[in-house]
C-alpha cells in the first residue's frame, strides 16, 4: 500500500513537472521516431535526379508552442558531406547550405511560396536568422552542429497551431554527392532536449529508404476538414516494394510507385471517418534483390491542389485501422 502511494506520488510530481508529457512528444526529431526513417537527403545541384532528389533542396518547418518562452536550438546531425552516412559520387566535392528563417513570410499558411514546392519560387521568405555552408568536414562527420540560440517570438506566429513557425532550408549549392542528415529541435545546444508540444513538418519529403528487407518507413499527413480526396505523388522509387495507405478506415490501399527518375501519381478518396486524423503512408521494401541506397521524394495535395503537410509527430497519434467502422457501415439501416 505504502509502496503504491510512493509510486503514485512520484508519477504525479513527474507529470506536474512535464517530464511525462515529454516522453509522449516526439515531434522534435526529424525524421520523427514513429516514422522509422534513417535520414533526410539533399544532393548537390550538379547531381543527377536519377539518384533520388528531384530539386536539390529541402524545406522543413518547426512549430514552437506559444507558451514556450525559453531560447532553443536547431541541431543538425551529420551536416557535412563526407565520411560516414553520405552518398559519394566520384569524390566528395559537395557543399550544402543550411539556412534558418523566422519572422513574417515564413508561415506557409500565409505565404504559399514558403512551402518550397515549385522551383524558382521564393521559398526563402522570412528573415534570415542563421546560415552555414558545410563541405567535407571531419569535424562535423557523424556529429551534431547547433544553430541558435533563437527566441521563440522571432518566429512567424500561426494562429491555427497557436505556435511560432521557423523554417530551415537545406540546399546543395555545389557538387553532385548526397548529403544525408537529420534535425533535432532542442532546448540545449549540446544535447537533444525536446520542447514539449513542438512539432515539425514539410510539404515535400526527400528521404532515404532502409538498406534492408524488413524495416518499414512511415510518413504521416494530417487530413483536415474539407478534404475529399488526396493526390499522392512519389519520385524515383526505383520500383522498390510498395506504398500502403493505412488509416482508421483503410486497412491498406496500394498506391502506384515510380520507377527510375520518374514520378508516379495516385488519387485516393478520403472517407468521413478519416477527417480530423492522420494517415499512415507505409513504405515496404521489395523482397528478393535489395534496392540499395534508395532515395525518394513524396508530395501530397488535396482535391483543390493545396499541398498537405507531413508531420514528424503524427497529429492525434499513429492511426490504427478499426475494423468496427467497416462493420457498422455494412449493416443495413
Ligand atoms: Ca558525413
Ligand atoms: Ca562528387
Ligand atoms: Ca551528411
Ligand atoms: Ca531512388
Amino acid at each position: 500500500m505504502k509502496l503504491k502511494r510512493t509510486i503514485y506520488t512520484i508519477l504525479l510530481s513527474l507529470s506536474l513537472s512535464g517530464l511525462l508529457q515529454w516522453t509522449d512528444t516526439l515531434g522534435q526529431e526529424v525524421p520523427g521516431r514513429d516514422e522509422n526513417i534513417t535520414f533526410l537527403v539533399t544532393f548537390g545541384r550538379e547531381g543527377e535526379t536519377s539518384w533520388g532528389d528531384d530539386d536539390f533542396y529541402q524545406v522543413f518547418f518547426f512549430a514552437i508552442p506559444r507558451d514556450f518562452n525559453q531560447q532553443f536550438y536547431i541541431r543538425i546531425f551529420d551536416p557535412d558531406v563526407g565520411g560516414e552516412h553520405d552518398e559519394i559520387q566520384g569524390d566528395f566535392n559537395t557543399r550544402t547550405l543550411f539556412s534558418v528563417y523566422g519572422g513574417q513570410g515564413v508561415d506557409p499558411d500565409r505565404n504559399e511560396e514558403s512551402k518550397g514546392l515549385n522551383n524558382g519560387l521564393n521559398y526563402k521568405g522570412g528573415n534570415l536568422l542563421a546560415s552555414r555552408v558545410f563541405g567535407d568536414e571531419p569535424r562535423y562527420d557523424n556529429k551534431y552542429f547547433s544553430f541558435g540560440p533563437f527566441n521563440p517570438t522571432a518566429g512567424d506566429f500561426n494562429t491555427k497551431w497557436n505556435s511560432y513557425i521557423f523554417k530551415i532550408v537545406c540546399e546543395g549549392i555545389k557538387g553532385d554527392d548526397g548529403n544525408l542528415y537529420r534535425y533535432f529541435l532542442s532546448r540545449d545546444p549540446e544535447n537533444n532536449v525536446p520542447i514539449e508540444g513542438a512539432n515539425a513538418f514539410t510539404y515535400e519529403y526527400t528521404f532515404r529508404m532502409w538498406n534492408d528487407f524488413k524495416s518499414v518507413a512511415h510518413i504521416y499527413p494530417y487530413v483536415d476538414t474539407g478534404v475529399i480526396y488526396i493526390r499522392l505523388r512519389n519520385f524515383d522509387w526505383d520500383s522498390d516494394g510498395n506504398i500502403l495507405v493505412v488509416s482508421r478506415y483503410k486497412q491498406g490501399i496500394d498506391a502506384p510507385i515510380s520507377g527510375e527518375d520518374d514520378w508516379a501519381e495516385s488519387r485516393i478518396a478520403i472517407e468521413p471517418p478519416e477527417v480530423g486524423s492522420s494517415l499512415d503512408f507505409q513504405f515496404h521494401k521489395r523482397q528478393g534483390e535489395l534496392v540499395k541506397n534508395n532515395n525518394v521524394v513524396v508530395t501530397l495535395e488535396n482535391q483543390r491542389g493545396d499541398a498537405l503537410q507531413f508531420f514528424s509527430s503524427p497529429i492525434g497519434g499513429v492511426p490504427v485501422y478499426q475494423a468496427s467502422i467497416l462493420v457498422r457501415k455494412a449493416k443495413p439501416k
